[in-house]
Order: structure tokens, then C-alpha cells, then sequence
């Protein structure tokens, strides 16, 4: 059966993508000319729409790239190399889907997601799955990413344990600070991933580098970018053995963390374990998943306040361009005038040197009228830019009404979800 979640989804994507919108011009009176309305993620990727991208970007803090949220929660898994971070993954589907041990296990990042039959699908097809890894391709450092793309891969599995089936956990290689080389700049994917989860989940295990170097660049990074995102566990808890040491740890880890960060709201770091239920204290993995069904019940709302951004960045940047073409036409205008008056008085000097119009000034003034009417001719061809055409301009209207339309469905979807709660 549809959920209301579902529908409220559905439509959404549909103002992404614009799926089966069609609109239809007359032509010559009689005959029909029918289109394919582009979506919002379609403008978002037209070589026009792009046009001077920046400068809004820098306005309106967005990061330029438009592709439809995901639909349930995704989180990420972060964190040491053996923290047991997979083990984790397996224990809340209920499945042995990720390999797990004790060497560098995970070399690749791995999406894990709930469908009908369970597979495995390559990087093609989780592009597909995943827009936004898609933008990465499309507009992130080759130096970057490595060979992270042709490495991806999604696991899919019908397990239906606890909320799985509205949670994607993405699987990440190990941080270690010794040499191992990974395939792309670890940190810098992982970063830029941060953008896109709706939770980040870092394991810190209590015999491994608890601190390691790269684990703690992390969590600054998300601490300044992504407070709400961030949730720091302590795993494998059962080989700590009494409350004595668990506080010894706490207390290493959060003097290494506050002496690199400033944290102003203090620091909860939840022991856990996945191998045993009973420990010398309270085993928290109810906190884990009960963080992860409360970002589930906001996706939702995110998914909203999403569209709601892209849509005010879609009118904002098309009035932009717009407004800036408008004092692109009027200062042709001006130009022109600059030209003809810059022209005018260079041919009379020509007409003064050749004796056939004499002028009645200096040849000291007149040296310089010629040098400023030459200056004022380059000037003005160096500033005259060119404005869009008609079709150009077209388009940009249309996406502007495009985006307003959005906001006004997207009021309608706010109603259905507001008014259901
Ligand atoms: N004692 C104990 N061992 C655990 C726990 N969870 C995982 N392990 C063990 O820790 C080792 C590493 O687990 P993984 O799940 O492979 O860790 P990982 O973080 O995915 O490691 P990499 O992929 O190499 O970064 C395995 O031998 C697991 O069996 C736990 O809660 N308690
Ligand atoms: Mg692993």
C-alpha cells in the first residue's frame, strides 16, 4: 500500500524530473508542436542555465547542483580501519552482506540498500541509483575521486530487520595514518558525500587507533559543516571491561577531540556492541538505531525544504541572468553612442590632417582628442558583451515559471504532509 511518505515522495521527484509533463505550441495556427518539459534537474544541467552559476552559488549557498534527494535516509559510516564499521551494517540487516575481519577489509565504498531480490549492482547502475553521485562525476576533480566510480558498487538485499527497508548505509573504506593507499582522496570523497547523507555515524573502537589522524580531520570537517549530521559511537564496548576504563577512554578521546575542536555543546559518545548484549554497562546500540529512525521520520521534511531550496535557487539564478542581460541591452545602447561619438571626432581629425575640414585647435589638443576618441573606441568595444537572443531568453522565462509553478506545488505538498501529521 502507498504511504502517504511515498506519494508526497513521488510528487516531488516529479517536479525534479517533470516526468510525462508535456506542453504544446501552435505553430502556423493548425499544426502542434509537443515538447518534453524539463525538470528541475534537467535546467539544472543546461550549459545556459550554468551561465555565471558562481556568483549565485556565492549568494544564495547553494552548491550549484540540482538533483532530486534520495528517498529514504541515507547514512554513512566513518571511522577507523577495523572499528567494525561493516559488522554493524550486517547486524542491523540481519545478513552477512560485507565482508568483515580483522585486515583492511573494506577497500571500497559500498552502498547497501533494501529491494525485492536481493543483488549486487555495479557503478553503472548505482550511479542511476544515486543521482547526486552522478553530479560528482559530472562536476568533481578527477584528481579527487580516483577510480571511486569504477570501484562503487550497491548491494541490494530484501532483508525487511528493524527500519532497513527506508535506510541506505553507505559502507567506507577504514582510516588508517600509516601508508595504505587508497583509490581516490579518501577525505575528500568522504567530504563531499557529507553534503548528501542525511546522517554520518563515526565508530571510534576502543583497542585501534581510537584517535587516528584522518578520523579526527573528519569529524572537525563535520563539526563545522554538519553539526546535525554527526553522531560519534564508541564500538566493539564489550572488550572494554569495566565502567573504570570506559571512562579512561572517554576521557582520552574527548581530550583529543576538544584540544583540535572547539566544542561548545559537550561531547556524547555512546558505547556499543554488536557481539555481546550484556556489558559492565549500558550497550547503546538502541541509541544508534533510534538516531536512525529519527532521521528516517525527517526525511520527509528534508526532502521538502530540498526541493524548496532548489526551487528558489532555479527563479533566483534565471531572474539573474535575466536582470543582467536587461543592463546588458541597455548599456549596447550606451556603447553605441560611445562608438559613433568616439568615430565622429577621430574621422574629423583625419579631416583636419588631410586640410579638408580645418578645425580651430591646437595641434598639442588635437594630438590628444585623437589619443582619447582612439581610447574611447577600444573601450568600448571591450566592454561590449553579448547579450543573449530571443531563443536564449525564452528559455530562461520558461525554467523562472517552471520554478514558480514548483513552489506553488510545493505549497500544495507541504499541505498534504503538514496536514496529515
Ligand atoms: N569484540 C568485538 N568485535 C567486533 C565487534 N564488531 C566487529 N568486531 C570485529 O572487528 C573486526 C573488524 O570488523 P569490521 O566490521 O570488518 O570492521 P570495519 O570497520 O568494517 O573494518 P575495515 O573495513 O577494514 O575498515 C572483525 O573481526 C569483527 O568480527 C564488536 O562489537 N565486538
Ligand atoms: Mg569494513
Amino acid at each position: 500500500m502507498e504511504t502517504d511518505s511515498d506519494s508526497i515522495f513521488k510528487r516531488i521527484k516529479t517536479v525534479y524530473q517533470a516526468t510525462d509533463l508535456v506542453e504544446e505550441n501552435h505553430t502556423l495556427w493548425v499544426f502542434k508542436n509537443v515538447q518534453k518539459v524539463q525538470g528541475l534537474e534537467e535546467i539544472g544541467r543546461e550549459e545556459l542555465f550554468r551561465h555565471q552559476i558562481k556568483s549565485s552559488c556565492q549568494k544564495m549557498s547553494h552548491n550549484g547542483i540540482i538533483v532530486r534527494p534520495n528517498k529514504n535516509a541515507t547514512v554513512m559510516i566513518i571511522g577507523n580501519h577495523s572499528a567494525g564499521k561493516s559488522s554493524f551494517i550486517n547486524w542491523y540487516v540481519g545478513e552477512n552482506l560485507q565482508s568483515t575481519g580483522i585486515a583492511l577489509e573494506t577497500s571500497h565504498f559500498t552502498m547497501v540498500t533494501h529491494g525485492a531480490k536481493s543483488q549486487e549492482i555495479k557503478s553503472e547502475g548505482t550511479l542511476r541509483l544515486y543521482p547526486f553521485l552522478h553530479e560528482l562525476l559530472q562536476h568533481g576533480d578527477k584528481k579527487i575521486y580516483g577510480t571511486f566510480f569504477a570501484n562503487l558498487n550497491t548491494k541490494v538485499c530484501n532483508s525487511t530487520e528493524r527500519s532497513f527497508e527506508c535506510v541506505d548505509f553507505i559502507d567506507t573504506p577504514g582510516l588508517t595514518d600509516g601508508n595504505v593507499k587508497y583509490h581516490c582522496d579518501i577525505l575528500e570523497v568522504m567530504k563531499w558525500l557529507s553534503k548528501y547523507v542525511d546522517l554520518v555515524l563515526v565508530f571510534m573502537d576502543p583497542v585501534g587507533q581510537g584517535l587516528c589522524n584522518k578520523t579526527i580531520d573528519m569529524v572537525e570537517f563535520l563539526c563545522k559543516n554538519y553539526p546535525e549530521k554527526l553522531k560519534i559511537y564508541l564500538s566493539k564496548a564489550d572488550q572494554i571491561e569495566n565502567e573504570e576504563d570506559l571512562n579512561k577512554l572517554y576521557f582520552q578521546i574527548s581530550a583529543s577531540l576538544t584540544d583540535r575542536l572547539n566544542f561548545q555543546h559537550g561531547l556524547h559518545i555512546y558505547p556499543f556492541s554488536i557481539l555481546k548484549n550484556e556489558l559492565p554497562f549500558p550497550n547503546r546500540r538502541d541509541i544508534i538505531c533510534k538516531d536512525i529512525d529519527s532521521c528516517i521520520s525527517f526525511k520527509t521534511e528534508r526532502n521538502i525544504s530540498s526541493l524548496s531550496t532548489d526551487c528558489i535557487f532555479v527563479k533566483e539564478h534565471c531572474r539573474f541572468l535575466l536582470e543582467g542581460d536587461d543592463y546588458l541591452r541597455n548599456q549596447k545602447n550606451r556603447v553605441y553612442m560611445l562608438r559613433i561619438l568616439a568615430l565622429t571626432i577621430f574621422v574629423l581629425i583625419i579631416l583636419n590632417c588631410l586640410k579638408l575640414i580645418p578645425l580651430p585647435i591646437n595641434d598639442l589638443l588635437l594630438a590628444g582628442v585623437g589619443i582619447l576618441s582612439t581610447v574611447l573606441i577600444a573601450v568600448s568595444f571591450m566592454i561590449d558583451k553579448k547579450p543573449f537572443n530571443s531563443q536564449q531568453r525564452a528559455r530562461l522565462i520558461k525554467w523562472q515559471k517552471y520554478s514558480e509553478e514548483s513552489l506553488a506545488e510545493l505549497e500544495r505538498i507541504k499541505e498534504q504532509y503538514y496536514d496529515n501529521i
